[in-house]
């Protein structure tokens, strides 16, 4: 019985001082949180810690922290946290705005978190394909919104917080190299074909070669580096934008022409000229600086039969001669024979000016005139 009175006796002894323990956590609780500083790379994944020191009877924790979306950029949520420190398991995390993460955390039973411990780390891209950072900036300060952000007892009382704010940052300055190219070519540097943006960690020379493609020549460099000198030197001492042109070299390209005429060796003066799928305007015989290679054409004009043909153009002008095919009896010229011909072989005869008019094909007889008697051979086609 005595035991047992002894025993109550230290309860209730130990109760006073839980309860005085927690009216001083009521008045005089500080704490501090920190976000951890990091160098990184372009493209590295980084983890920024968050860790907390002078904390107990923590019951709830709200935080919101910022961070500059143009340089860092979260994975995804799940993969956002990767340790979460025990006492704030079930703590919820939500990026909000894409610039800002949100962690909440709700207890029942009030935590007394270990000086200086993680609390859990923030997981980003530092320089993603999407903000390539050497071009925007080389730091993303992560902080704390500090109106947003608190701990708070099972009271419910706010915890007074220090912040310290950190970041991710550039390991050196970096310095990007950007090539815009005009015309077929490629640069190399130092010996490798760019292909995209270089960032650099330390002051380097480099050479930049160009390489015209082909038929094209190089016409110099702007920007950061001006002038014809190739290859040349390069010092990346800062971000450099250079320009490389190429041009077409003319000297390469060659002249096509066309010499149309009909059956009679007379020149015909408005057939169409289809070249590789594009129709010229009637009579256009003449294509200049074509380049070397492979060509279809037609030859298209409603007195004669059509000209499909193809052409290989090598390296030296060229003449294609055509000469084209009548259509004996069609003197309208829309490749059919009937009694349209008749009509139109009789308006000539008569001295009208009928249009269309193949005089050609309406001489059937070639004899050089358009009589009664191409009209009798023509009717003799339709028997
Ligand atoms: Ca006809
Ligand atoms: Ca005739």
């Amino acid at each position: 019985m005595k035991n047992a009175l002894t025993c109550i006796a230290l309860i209730l002894a130990l109760l006073r001082v839980l309860s005085v323990s927690a009216a001083n956590n009521k008045n005089d609780l500080t704490g501090s949180i920190s976000i951890e500083t990091v160098e990184a790379l372009p493209g590295d994944i980084v983890d920024v810690a968050v860790t907390a020191t002078g904390f107990s009877g923590v019951a709830a924790f709200d935080c919101y922290i910022s961070f500059d979306n143009h340089v860092l950029d979260t994975i995804d949520l799940q993969n956002t946290v990767i340790n979460l420190h025990p006492s704030i398991a079930g703590a919820f995390f939500n990026v909000i705005n894409g610039d800002k993460i949100a962690v909440t955390w709700n207890s029942m039973n009030p935590v007394t978190i270990p000086d200086g411990q993680k609390l859990f780390d923030l997981r980003f891209v530092f320089c993603s394909e999407l903000y390539p950072c050497a071009l925007s900036g080389t730091a993303s300060p992560v902080e704390f919104v500090e109106n947003l952000t608190h701990f708070t007892t099972a009271e419910f009382v706010e915890i007074d917080l220090e912040y310290n704010h950190g970041g991710v940052y550039a390991v050196n300055p970096l310095r990007a190299l950007t090539i815009n190219q005009v015309g077929s070519g490629m640069v190399t540097v130092d010996d490798v074909t760019y292909s995209e943006p270089l960032v650099f960690t330390e002051e380097m020379s480099l050479t930049l070669e160009a390489f015209p493609g082909l038929d094209y020549i190089f016409d110099g460099w702007s920007g950061d580096i001006s002038g014809m000198e190739n290859p040349v030197e390069l010092l990346m001492d800062e971000n450099k934008m250079v320009n490389v042109t190429f041009l077409q070299d003319l000297s390469e390209l060659y002249i096509l022409s066309f010499d149309v005429t009909n059956f009679f060796d007379e020149d015909v003066e408005d057939a169409v000229i289809v070249l590789d799928g594009e129709s010229h305007a009637p009579g256009q015989y003449v294509f200049d600086a074509l380049e070397p290679g492979h060509y279809t054409y037609s030859v298209l004009h409603p007195c004669y039969q059509d000209i499909v043909q193809e052409l290989i153009l090598l390296d030296d002008d060229m003449i294609i001669f055509i000469q084209l095919e009548g259509f004996p009896g069609d003197a309208n010229g829309d490749g059919e024979l009937n009694v349209l011909d008749v009509i139109t072989m009789a308006s000539y005869y008569t001295g009208n000016n009928p249009h269309p008019f193949c005089f050609h094909n309406a001489d059937i007889n070639q004899d050089g005139a358009v009589n009664v008697m191409d009209i009798i051979l023509l009717i003799g086609f339709f028997r």
